[in-house]
């Protein structure tokens, strides 16, 4: 290790494990897009909050930038480092710190991993209820930085939703402690919500206090086949009408297809264009009657073709891994990826328009659709034609892309629901976000990072 920036962090931080290895660095430095090069200065791995006040300090005076980095299943491109950054990941601050019983909350550092959160929860006979499908590989301080949403907002919101504190260093190299659990608290400016779904570019999250809810009902998952995209949004209103929905998602034969060759099991003997993966809860006759009441209704109306439900944990595991298995299954043909929302009362119109805009822009591509549905949340993965260079591939797909996001923009949609905006959405963030409110955005940054290290060039360039 000879630069000298380097041997200064070092003399900072003796204890500071530092990674200069070129296996290394190209493993710390991608995220899950596998779009661009990595090419980071060096990975540090802080174990305290401490360690990471000096980093973000000797970054400020070498003006190093610094890419906060969790477990790094991002799909926006946040937390790449291709510039010769500093990668700070978070990895070795993975420890519960504490439980409250009477607050009912568990306070974490930053790099816990998603699933080790939930059953800590679990151990307590309590839950944190985010979830989704990236859950065994990603990190809280990830999930905050993108305020991740998942497969149970519809029932409970997103991540922004459970955080009742915030331990964070900002740009500036100042520990703010947010919020410290207080479930009420009016004394201006709640600048923990401004921290969350920055993505990294404000600060870095050192410790954070998870509010966590009661243990959830017994559920059962119905899969459903459905005859249309129109069908969807009758269906959902029909069983959200009838049913406590705990997940109601969507997919496309297309991405069947993806998870059979996957190795998932084929759920009906015969085909469908549409499928839905409801979970709601059960455990009672009254409740598993009107989940029998609300299929029958949507069979009569001509909404669903065929369904099976779960008679047990594994059957469920088994109808989830259809609709969770996707993103794993179109990773090797590295697709490029949509992530959009419009209000869910906008749903039928832009599903509508968005579905011919689609056939239109691809036409004869293999396009998958799926998502969270109830949310007004959809996903539009289109994996290249065979052969096709990537350069090629992603600068058609950003012309389609260009022309979706107007589309949002007349819908008063969000080019990124949930996935951040990270580099890959960068060039459309303002049709979904006024001049005014990015120029405020800036300011902010100025503020919170005065020299502009945090993540520089990720959601806007300065
Ligand atoms: C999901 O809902 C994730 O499964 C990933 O948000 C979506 O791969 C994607 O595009
Ligand atoms: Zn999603």
């Amino acid at each position: 290790m000879t630069d000298q920036r380097l041997e200064r962090l070092r003399r900072l931080a003796p204890e500071l494990r530092l990674l200069t290895d070129a296996a290394d660095l190209e493993h710390y430095g991608r995220d899950w897009t596998r779009r661009w090069t990595p090419a980071p200065l060096a990975v540090a791995l802080p174990a305290s909050a401490d360690e990471v006040q000096s980093i973000v300090r000797w970054a400020n005076d070498e003006h190093v930038a610094v890419v906060p980095s969790g477990g790094r299943t991002g799909l926006s491109g946040g937390a790449v480092a291709a510039n010769g950054e500093l990668v700070l990941s978070m990895e070795r601050m993975n420890r519960v710190v504490g439980f409250d019983a009477v607050d009912r909350t568990l306070t974490v550092q930053p790099g816990i991993v998603l699933e080790a959160v939930h059953n800590a929860a679990r151990e307590h006979g309590l839950a944190y209820p985010v979830d989704f499908g990236a859950r065994g590989s990603c990190s809280i301080g990830g999930n905050i930085a993108t305020n991740a949403g998942g497969i149970r907002v519809i029932r409970y919101g997103n991540t922004r939703n459970w955080i009742a504190g915030l331990k964070v260093v900002t740009g500036s190299g100042e520990v703010l402690d947010l919020n410290r659990g207080l479930v009420k608290n009016a004394s201006g400016y709640d600048l923990r919500h401004l921290l969350i779904g920055s993505e990294g570019t404000l600060g870095v999250v050192v410790e954070a206090t998870l509010w966590l809810a009661d243990p959830p009902p017994p559920t059962q998952v119905m899969l459903l086949a459905l005859p249309s995209f129109e069908a969807l949004m009758q269906v959902f209103a029909a069983f959200r009408a009838r049913l406590e929905l705990e997940a109601f998602e969507f997919f496309t034969d297309r991405a069947l297809h993806h998870v059979l060759v996957h190795g998932a099991q084929r759920p009906f003997a015969e085909d469908y264009p549409y499928f839905v993966v409801a979970e709601f809860a059960s455990g009672s006759e009254a409740r598993e009657a009107a989940a029998l009441a609300a299929f029958e209704f949507c069979v009569e109306q001509g909404l669903v073709l065929d369904g099976v439900i779960s008679q047990s944990d594994a059957q469920a595991a088994q109808l989830w891994r259809l609709r969770e298995g996707i993103t794993e299954s179109l990773a090797r043909h590295k697709p490029y990826k949509n992530d959009v929302s419009v209000r869910v009362s906008a749903m039928p119109a832009f599903l509508a328009e968005t579905q011919a805009l689609i056939e239109r822009g691809y036409p004869g591509v293999d396009v998958v659709w799926f998502g969270h549905i109830g949310d007004g949340n959809l996903h539009i993965n289109v994996v290249p034609p065979e052969g096709m260079a990537q350069d090629v591939f992603v600068a058609q797909c950003e012309q389609v892309t260009d022309l979706l996001s107007a589309a949002l923009a007349r819908h008063g949609g969000s080019i990124s629901a949930e996935h951040g905006i990270g580099l890959v959405k960068k060039p459309y963030l303002l049709d979904t976000r006024s001049e005014a409110e990015v120029a405020l955005m800036r300011g902010i940054k100025r503020v919170l990072d005065p020299n502009g290290i945090m993540n520089p060039g990720k959601v806007f360039d300065a």
